[in-house]
Protein backbone atom coordinates (compact mmCIF):
# COMPACT_ATOMS: atom_id res chain seq x y z
CA UNK A 1 0.00 0.00 0.00
CA UNK A 2 1.19 3.55 -0.56
CA UNK A 3 1.67 6.30 1.55
CA UNK A 4 1.19 9.61 1.40
CA UNK A 5 2.37 12.47 3.87
CA UNK A 6 -0.13 12.99 6.89
CA UNK A 7 -1.88 16.22 6.24
CA UNK A 8 -0.15 18.86 9.03
CA UNK A 9 -2.70 21.89 7.81
CA UNK A 10 -2.42 24.97 5.27
CA UNK A 11 0.74 26.88 6.66
CA UNK A 12 2.92 23.62 6.25
CA UNK A 13 1.37 23.63 2.66
CA UNK A 14 1.41 26.91 1.58
CA UNK A 15 4.53 28.07 3.47
CA UNK A 16 6.10 29.25 0.51
CA UNK A 17 3.40 31.74 0.05
CA UNK A 18 2.89 32.53 4.03
CA UNK A 19 4.66 34.73 6.35
CA UNK A 20 6.21 32.43 8.10
CA UNK A 21 9.70 31.51 9.39
CA UNK A 22 11.66 28.24 8.93
CA UNK A 23 11.67 28.04 12.82
CA UNK A 24 8.26 29.78 13.38
CA UNK A 25 6.01 27.06 15.92
CA UNK A 26 2.79 26.67 14.06
CA UNK A 27 -0.35 26.65 15.89
CA UNK A 28 -2.29 24.09 13.40
CA UNK A 29 -5.43 21.85 13.61
CA UNK A 30 -5.21 20.31 10.40
CA UNK A 31 -7.26 23.09 8.87
CA UNK A 32 -7.92 23.37 5.34
CA UNK A 33 -7.72 20.82 2.23
CA UNK A 34 -11.86 21.01 2.18
CA UNK A 35 -13.59 18.99 -0.35
CA UNK A 36 -14.84 20.67 -4.22
CA UNK A 37 -18.03 18.98 -3.90
CA UNK A 38 -20.09 19.29 -7.58
CA UNK A 39 -23.65 19.85 -7.63
CA UNK A 40 -25.77 17.13 -9.03
CA UNK A 41 -29.44 17.54 -8.51
CA UNK A 42 -29.81 21.09 -8.53
CA UNK A 43 -28.52 22.05 -11.64
CA UNK A 44 -31.04 19.04 -13.42
CA UNK A 45 -33.80 20.47 -11.54
CA UNK A 46 -32.96 23.82 -12.48
CA UNK A 47 -32.44 22.79 -15.76
CA UNK A 48 -29.32 25.11 -16.65
CA UNK A 49 -26.36 23.72 -18.14
CA UNK A 50 -23.56 25.29 -14.87
CA UNK A 51 -20.75 23.71 -13.34
CA UNK A 52 -21.65 24.49 -9.78
CA UNK A 53 -19.19 23.55 -7.19
CA UNK A 54 -19.48 24.13 -3.29
CA UNK A 55 -16.53 24.30 -1.52
CA UNK A 56 -17.73 23.12 1.84
CA UNK A 57 -15.76 25.06 4.51
CA UNK A 58 -18.34 23.88 7.23
CA UNK A 59 -15.22 20.47 7.46
CA UNK A 60 -12.74 22.67 8.98
CA UNK A 61 -11.94 21.54 12.64
CA UNK A 62 -14.23 24.22 14.52
CA UNK A 63 -16.63 23.71 11.26
CA UNK A 64 -15.88 27.27 9.67
CA UNK A 65 -13.95 28.93 7.06
CA UNK A 66 -12.52 30.95 9.94
CA UNK A 67 -10.06 28.35 11.30
CA UNK A 68 -7.97 29.43 8.24
CA UNK A 69 -7.36 32.68 8.82
CA UNK A 70 -6.84 31.47 12.85
CA UNK A 71 -4.04 29.19 12.18
CA UNK A 72 -2.08 31.78 10.74
CA UNK A 73 -3.55 34.56 13.16
CA UNK A 74 -3.18 32.44 16.51
CA UNK A 75 0.79 31.10 15.11
CA UNK A 76 1.49 34.76 14.36
CA UNK A 77 0.20 36.30 17.88
CA UNK A 78 2.16 33.49 19.34
CA UNK A 79 5.56 34.09 17.70
CA UNK A 80 5.58 38.08 18.87
CA UNK A 81 5.28 37.14 22.08
CA UNK A 82 1.02 37.60 22.63
CA UNK A 83 -0.37 35.69 25.64
CA UNK A 84 -4.11 36.62 24.64
CA UNK A 85 -5.68 37.28 21.70
CA UNK A 86 -9.54 39.22 21.31
CA UNK A 87 -12.03 38.98 18.53
CA UNK A 88 -15.97 40.44 18.54
CA UNK A 89 -17.78 38.19 16.99
CA UNK A 90 -20.84 37.01 15.58
CA UNK A 91 -19.79 33.66 16.59
CA UNK A 92 -17.82 31.92 14.18
CA UNK A 93 -14.79 33.63 14.54
CA UNK A 94 -15.18 33.61 18.69
CA UNK A 95 -15.51 29.28 17.95
CA UNK A 96 -12.41 29.47 15.66
CA UNK A 97 -10.53 32.04 17.98
CA UNK A 98 -11.56 30.10 21.48
CA UNK A 99 -9.45 26.52 19.53
CA UNK A 100 -6.70 27.97 18.38
CA UNK A 101 -6.19 29.64 21.87
CA UNK A 102 -6.23 26.66 23.72
CA UNK A 103 -4.28 24.67 21.42
CA UNK A 104 -1.70 27.25 22.57
CA UNK A 105 -1.86 27.02 25.68
CA UNK A 106 -2.66 31.27 25.25
CA UNK A 107 -6.00 33.14 26.40
CA UNK A 108 -8.97 33.77 24.25
CA UNK A 109 -11.45 36.42 24.85
CA UNK A 110 -14.73 37.16 23.02
CA UNK A 111 -17.08 39.60 22.69
CA UNK A 112 -20.76 38.59 21.18
CA UNK A 113 -23.71 39.71 20.79
CA UNK A 114 -26.43 38.79 23.19
CA UNK A 115 -28.79 36.28 22.38
CA UNK A 116 -27.62 36.38 18.64
CA UNK A 117 -25.10 34.21 18.23
CA UNK A 118 -26.24 30.15 17.23
CA UNK A 119 -26.28 27.72 19.86
CA UNK A 120 -23.45 25.56 18.52
CA UNK A 121 -21.23 28.29 18.37
CA UNK A 122 -21.02 29.60 21.66
CA UNK A 123 -21.07 25.86 22.93
CA UNK A 124 -17.63 25.83 21.18
CA UNK A 125 -16.75 28.95 22.96
CA UNK A 126 -17.05 27.99 26.36
CA UNK A 127 -15.88 24.37 25.72
CA UNK A 128 -12.43 25.50 24.74
CA UNK A 129 -12.55 27.95 27.54
CA UNK A 130 -12.65 31.24 26.02
CA UNK A 131 -13.87 34.26 28.26
CA UNK A 132 -17.17 35.21 26.78
CA UNK A 133 -18.02 38.70 27.88
CA UNK A 134 -21.48 39.10 25.96
CA UNK A 135 -22.07 42.51 25.44
CA UNK A 136 -25.82 43.85 25.00
CA UNK A 137 -25.27 45.05 21.65
CA UNK A 138 -24.45 44.09 17.96
CA UNK A 139 -21.31 42.98 16.17
CA UNK A 140 -20.56 46.28 15.15
CA UNK A 141 -20.32 47.86 18.76
CA UNK A 142 -18.48 44.77 19.76
CA UNK A 143 -16.18 45.28 17.49
CA UNK A 144 -15.67 49.47 18.07
CA UNK A 145 -14.54 47.91 21.72
CA UNK A 146 -12.29 45.70 20.52
CA UNK A 147 -10.42 48.24 18.86
CA UNK A 148 -10.19 50.95 21.60
CA UNK A 149 -9.31 48.06 24.73
CA UNK A 150 -6.91 46.52 22.48
CA UNK A 151 -4.82 50.09 22.89
CA UNK A 152 -5.11 49.82 26.80
CA UNK A 153 -4.50 45.66 27.46
CA UNK A 154 -1.86 43.61 26.17
CA UNK A 155 -3.88 41.55 23.35
CA UNK A 156 -4.26 40.37 19.71
CA UNK A 157 -6.73 41.28 17.57
CA UNK A 158 -7.34 38.20 15.75
CA UNK A 159 -10.24 39.84 13.78
CA UNK A 160 -9.81 40.11 10.11
CA UNK A 161 -8.61 43.21 10.35
CA UNK A 162 -5.59 41.07 11.78
CA UNK A 163 -3.85 41.11 7.74
CA UNK A 164 -2.75 37.50 8.65
CA UNK A 165 -6.10 36.49 8.69
CA UNK A 166 -6.28 37.23 5.18
CA UNK A 167 -3.39 35.82 4.36
CA UNK A 168 -4.38 32.46 5.93
CA UNK A 169 -8.19 32.61 3.88
CA UNK A 170 -6.53 33.01 1.03
CA UNK A 171 -5.29 29.50 0.35
CA UNK A 172 -9.34 28.54 -0.13
CA UNK A 173 -8.55 29.86 -3.60
CA UNK A 174 -5.15 28.07 -4.20
CA UNK A 175 -6.99 25.04 -3.26
CA UNK A 176 -9.75 25.48 -5.71
CA UNK A 177 -7.50 26.39 -8.70
CA UNK A 178 -5.33 23.41 -7.69
CA UNK A 179 -8.02 21.16 -7.80
CA UNK A 180 -9.90 22.66 -11.43
CA UNK A 181 -7.27 23.53 -13.51
CA UNK A 182 -7.75 27.03 -13.19
CA UNK A 183 -9.69 29.69 -11.43
CA UNK A 184 -14.01 29.29 -11.74
CA UNK A 185 -15.63 31.91 -13.83
CA UNK A 186 -17.45 32.87 -10.66
CA UNK A 187 -16.87 32.46 -7.22
CA UNK A 188 -19.65 33.35 -5.04
CA UNK A 189 -19.64 34.10 -1.01
CA UNK A 190 -21.87 35.61 1.79
CA UNK A 191 -20.58 39.02 2.58
CA UNK A 192 -20.22 40.13 6.05
CA UNK A 193 -17.15 42.00 6.75
CA UNK A 194 -15.73 41.56 3.61
CA UNK A 195 -12.58 39.75 4.95
CA UNK A 196 -13.26 36.46 2.93
CA UNK A 197 -14.02 37.28 -0.70
CA UNK A 198 -11.37 39.89 -0.25
CA UNK A 199 -9.00 36.89 0.84
CA UNK A 200 -10.09 35.05 -1.85
CA UNK A 201 -9.52 37.61 -4.82
CA UNK A 202 -5.34 37.79 -2.63
CA UNK A 203 -5.09 34.02 -3.10
CA UNK A 204 -6.65 33.84 -6.53
CA UNK A 205 -4.48 37.52 -7.81
CA UNK A 206 -1.56 35.42 -6.34
CA UNK A 207 -2.00 32.17 -8.51
CA UNK A 208 -2.78 33.84 -11.85
CA UNK A 209 -0.87 35.52 -14.71
CA UNK A 210 -3.72 37.88 -14.92
CA UNK A 211 -2.72 40.02 -12.24
CA UNK A 212 0.24 41.61 -13.49
CA UNK A 213 2.96 42.10 -11.63
CA UNK A 214 2.47 43.60 -7.78
CA UNK A 215 -0.32 46.25 -9.64
CA UNK A 216 -3.15 44.89 -8.72
CA UNK A 217 -5.44 45.64 -5.06
CA UNK A 218 -4.09 42.39 -4.52
CA UNK A 219 -0.69 43.79 -2.76
CA UNK A 220 -2.34 46.85 -1.61
CA UNK A 221 -4.47 44.43 0.60
CA UNK A 222 -1.60 41.95 1.77
CA UNK A 223 0.15 45.02 3.56
CA UNK A 224 2.96 43.60 2.27
CA UNK A 225 2.62 40.41 3.53
CA UNK A 226 1.66 37.61 0.51
CA UNK A 227 4.38 35.98 -1.22
CA UNK A 228 3.56 37.62 -4.46
CA UNK A 229 6.33 36.93 -6.69
CA UNK A 230 5.52 33.06 -5.75
CA UNK A 231 4.83 32.75 -9.12
CA UNK A 232 1.38 32.27 -11.20
CA UNK A 233 -0.40 29.04 -11.67
CA UNK A 234 -2.82 29.70 -14.14
CA UNK A 235 -4.19 32.66 -16.21
CA UNK A 236 -7.55 33.71 -15.33
CA UNK A 237 -9.24 35.02 -12.54
CA UNK A 238 -12.90 35.31 -11.51
CA UNK A 239 -15.55 37.46 -11.16
CA UNK A 240 -16.60 37.51 -7.73
CA UNK A 241 -20.06 37.61 -6.41
CA UNK A 242 -20.64 38.86 -2.46
CA UNK A 243 -23.98 37.96 -1.65
CA UNK A 244 -25.74 39.55 1.83
CA UNK A 245 -28.58 39.32 3.48
CA UNK A 246 -31.54 41.65 2.57
CA UNK A 247 -31.84 43.00 6.12
CA UNK A 248 -28.23 43.30 7.00
CA UNK A 249 -27.15 44.30 3.45
CA UNK A 250 -24.42 47.77 3.77
CA UNK A 251 -22.74 47.48 0.58
CA UNK A 252 -26.49 47.03 -1.42
CA UNK A 253 -27.56 50.58 0.46
CA UNK A 254 -24.30 51.97 -0.15
CA UNK A 255 -23.53 52.94 3.50
CA UNK A 256 -23.14 51.64 6.89
CA UNK A 257 -26.76 49.71 7.90
CA UNK A 258 -27.19 50.75 12.10
CA UNK A 259 -29.63 48.13 13.25
CA UNK A 260 -28.69 45.03 10.86
CA UNK A 261 -31.02 42.12 11.38
CA UNK A 262 -31.46 38.68 9.53
CA UNK A 263 -31.94 34.93 10.32
CA UNK A 264 -28.45 34.84 9.42
CA UNK A 265 -26.65 35.73 12.36
CA UNK A 266 -23.78 34.69 11.27
CA UNK A 267 -23.57 38.14 8.48
CA UNK A 268 -25.60 40.11 10.86
CA UNK A 269 -22.84 42.95 10.01
CA UNK A 270 -23.54 46.66 9.35
CA UNK A 271 -20.66 47.93 9.31
CA UNK A 272 -18.31 45.90 7.53
CA UNK A 273 -14.20 45.99 8.40
CA UNK A 274 -12.98 45.60 5.17
CA UNK A 275 -15.84 48.29 3.29
CA UNK A 276 -12.60 49.42 0.72
CA UNK A 277 -10.84 46.39 0.16
CA UNK A 278 -14.79 44.89 -1.32
CA UNK A 279 -15.45 47.54 -3.52
CA UNK A 280 -12.07 46.80 -5.33
CA UNK A 281 -12.75 43.42 -5.27
CA UNK A 282 -16.21 43.95 -7.00
CA UNK A 283 -14.47 46.47 -9.34
CA UNK A 284 -11.08 44.80 -10.05
CA UNK A 285 -13.10 40.98 -10.60
CA UNK A 286 -15.99 42.55 -12.65
CA UNK A 287 -18.29 41.17 -10.47
CA UNK A 288 -20.97 42.35 -8.04
CA UNK A 289 -23.21 42.27 -5.43
CA UNK A 290 -26.44 41.45 -4.29
CA UNK A 291 -28.74 40.82 -1.61
CA UNK A 292 -31.38 37.77 -0.39
CA UNK A 293 -34.23 37.65 1.81
CA UNK A 294 -34.03 35.87 5.19
CA UNK A 295 -36.60 33.19 3.36
CA UNK A 296 -34.75 32.61 0.27
CA UNK A 297 -31.64 32.16 2.42
CA UNK A 298 -33.24 29.17 4.25
CA UNK A 299 -34.82 27.83 1.01
CA UNK A 300 -31.52 27.56 -0.30
CA UNK A 301 -30.25 25.90 2.84
CA UNK A 302 -32.64 23.09 2.64
CA UNK A 303 -32.63 22.51 -1.08
CA UNK A 304 -28.86 22.06 -0.49
CA UNK A 305 -29.90 19.35 2.41
CA UNK A 306 -32.45 17.70 0.79
CA UNK A 307 -30.91 17.44 -2.76
CA UNK A 308 -27.51 17.18 -2.31
CA UNK A 309 -27.36 16.16 0.85
CA UNK A 310 -24.76 18.69 2.10
CA UNK A 311 -25.88 20.84 5.05
CA UNK A 312 -24.44 24.20 5.78
CA UNK A 313 -25.62 27.59 7.98
CA UNK A 314 -28.04 29.78 7.27
CA UNK A 315 -25.34 32.51 6.00
CA UNK A 316 -23.60 30.00 3.96
CA UNK A 317 -26.73 29.15 1.83
CA UNK A 318 -26.63 33.38 0.97
CA UNK A 319 -24.66 32.21 -1.79
CA UNK A 320 -26.17 29.64 -3.55
CA UNK A 321 -29.38 31.86 -2.90
CA UNK A 322 -28.16 34.50 -4.97
CA UNK A 323 -26.30 32.39 -7.43
CA UNK A 324 -29.59 30.17 -8.35
CA UNK A 325 -31.45 33.55 -8.82
CA UNK A 326 -28.77 34.86 -11.28
CA UNK A 327 -28.05 32.12 -13.13
CA UNK A 328 -32.20 31.79 -13.41
CA UNK A 329 -32.49 35.81 -14.33
CA UNK A 330 -29.19 34.96 -17.03
CA UNK A 331 -27.01 37.55 -14.95
CA UNK A 332 -24.75 34.32 -15.06
CA UNK A 333 -24.55 32.16 -18.59
CA UNK A 334 -25.24 28.91 -19.38
CA UNK A 335 -22.02 27.47 -19.51
CA UNK A 336 -20.04 28.87 -16.91
CA UNK A 337 -17.93 26.73 -13.83
CA UNK A 338 -19.29 28.45 -10.67
CA UNK A 339 -17.84 27.93 -6.91
CA UNK A 340 -20.22 28.81 -3.86
CA UNK A 341 -18.26 29.21 -0.25
CA UNK A 342 -20.54 27.11 2.14
CA UNK A 343 -18.17 28.88 5.07
CA UNK A 344 -20.16 26.91 7.97
CA UNK A 345 -21.49 23.83 9.02
CA UNK A 346 -25.15 23.47 9.87
CA UNK A 347 -24.34 21.96 12.84
CA UNK A 348 -23.63 25.45 14.16
CA UNK A 349 -27.60 26.15 14.43
CA UNK A 350 -29.47 23.29 14.99
CA UNK A 351 -32.31 25.85 16.29
CA UNK A 352 -33.00 27.39 13.00
CA UNK A 353 -32.93 24.06 11.20
CA UNK A 354 -34.62 22.32 13.55
CA UNK A 355 -37.32 25.31 13.38
CA UNK A 356 -37.52 25.16 9.45
CA UNK A 357 -38.62 20.88 9.76
CA UNK A 358 -41.54 20.99 12.39
CA UNK A 359 -43.32 18.07 10.19
CA UNK A 360 -40.16 16.06 9.85
CA UNK A 361 -40.86 14.06 12.91
CA UNK A 362 -43.62 11.44 13.49
CA UNK A 363 -44.80 10.42 16.98
CA UNK A 364 -46.01 6.52 17.07
CA UNK A 365 -46.17 3.79 20.15
CA UNK A 366 -43.46 1.77 20.17
CA UNK A 367 -45.31 -1.14 18.29
CA UNK A 368 -44.13 -2.85 14.71
CA UNK A 369 -47.81 -1.88 12.92
CA UNK A 370 -47.51 1.71 13.41
CA UNK A 371 -43.80 1.58 12.20
CA UNK A 372 -44.60 -0.61 9.30
CA UNK A 373 -47.62 1.81 8.83
CA UNK A 374 -45.26 4.98 8.66
CA UNK A 375 -42.62 3.34 6.16
CA UNK A 376 -44.82 2.30 3.43
CA UNK A 377 -46.81 5.60 3.85
CA UNK A 378 -43.91 7.44 3.20
CA UNK A 379 -42.02 5.78 0.46
CA UNK A 380 -41.17 7.24 -2.62
C1 LIG B 1 -20.61 31.27 8.30
O1 LIG B 1 -17.63 35.08 13.27
O2 LIG B 1 -17.78 37.81 11.21
O3 LIG B 1 -17.42 38.56 4.97
O4 LIG B 1 -17.53 37.17 13.78
O5 LIG B 1 -19.42 33.08 10.11
O6 LIG B 1 -15.35 37.52 5.88
O7 LIG B 1 -17.02 38.57 7.42
C2 LIG B 1 -18.47 35.63 10.67
C3 LIG B 1 -18.59 35.78 9.33
C4 LIG B 1 -19.88 34.20 6.23
C5 LIG B 1 -18.88 36.42 6.54
N1 LIG B 1 -20.28 33.00 6.65
O8 LIG B 1 -17.51 36.45 6.24
C6 LIG B 1 -17.68 36.27 12.95
C7 LIG B 1 -17.97 36.67 11.56
C8 LIG B 1 -20.14 32.62 7.93
C9 LIG B 1 -19.55 33.50 8.85
C10 LIG B 1 -19.30 35.11 7.10
C11 LIG B 1 -19.15 34.78 8.43
P1 LIG B 1 -16.78 37.87 6.13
Amino acid sequence: MPFRPRYTGLIDKYRDRLPIHDDTRIISLGEGNTPLIRLSNIPRAIGKEVDIYVKYEGLNPTGSFKDRGMTMAVTKAVEEGSRAVICASTGNTSASAAAYAARAGITAFVLIPEGKIALGKLAQAMIHGAVILQIRGNFDQGMQLVKEVAEEAPVTIVNSINPYRLQGQKTAAFEIVEELGRAPDYHCLPVGNAGNITAHWIGYCEYSSASGDHVTAACTFCKGHCMYAGGAVVGNRPKMLGYQAAGSAPFMRGKMVDNPDTVATAIRIGHPQSWDYAWTVKEESGGWFDECTDAEILAAQRLLTEKEGIFCEPASAASVAGVLRDIANGKIPEGSSIVCTLTGHGLKDPDTAIGQCGEAIVSIDAALEPVRDAILGNLR
